[in-house]
């Protein structure tokens, strides 16, 4: 399998790995009709003492008790792993050796759906988190910098991984920018640890 481990001399030094063929094209088409029938909730998010609704849907799954809340606005509640979704969990282990307990769903309808620039910090996933990054459907970009730095731009392909390491969070930010351009559907699911309850 293809790796580009962002170490290398030429390149700025990122702790994240990409696999751009992770998944063949046709395990990924059906993943991807697969993620198309998950439960997809429009949330409201509270920034600034306004109420908006988040750019994208989201859904969330893993083990019973992981409840996720993020930017103090935003709470989700597992739903059970779908087969799909526990063995595309248990390969991600098996190449990255990290261990996962839920996956946030996100589905950018059009090329106005977005992510700002944020990193993964919240406390319900403990210390330096990993978090490994399926990518399904449109081809978008994907930026990641230090906290004082300049980005450097991914385009996240129909099938590919992008493995953010321990650390990441404290040290880059990320986000998946707003495109004029006309694109379809794009599928992100993010893998992730959590120290709630057991399963
Ligand atoms: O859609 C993406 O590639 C990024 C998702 C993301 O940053 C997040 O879920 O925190």
């Amino acid at each position: 399998m293809q790796q580009l481990n962002l170490f290398a001399e030429s390149t700025p030094i990122l702790p994240i790995t990409y696999y751009p063929d992770f998944l063949s094209q046709e395990l990924a088409n059906s993943l991807y009709q697969h993620c198309l029938q998950l439960e997809w909730q429009q949330n409201q998010i509270r920034v600034a003492g306004k109420t908006m609704p988040v750019p994208r849907l989201e859904c969330l799954y893993g083990d019973k008790g992981c409840d996720y809340l993020y930017s103090n606005s935003v709470f989700l509640k597992p739903l059970w792993w779908t087969e799909a979704l526990s063995s595309l969990r248990d390969r991600i282990t098996a190449l990255s050796g990290y261990k996962f307990r839920i996956v946030i769903g996100n589905q950018y309808r059009t090329g106005q759906d977005s992510i700002g620039w944020h990193s993964d910090t919240d406390s319900s996933m403990g210390y330096q988190p990993a978090i490994a990054s399926v990518n399904l459907g449109s081809c978008r970009k994907f930026q990641i910098k230090p906290r004082n730095g300049k980005p450097t731009d991914f385009w996240l392909e129909h099938g590919s991984l992008l493995v953010m390491h321990p650390g990441c969070q404290s040290t880059h930010l990320h986000q998946l920018p707003k495109t004029n351009k006309v694109v379809s559907t794009r599928i992100n699911l993010t893998f992730r640890p959590h120290t709630g309850a057991g399963r």
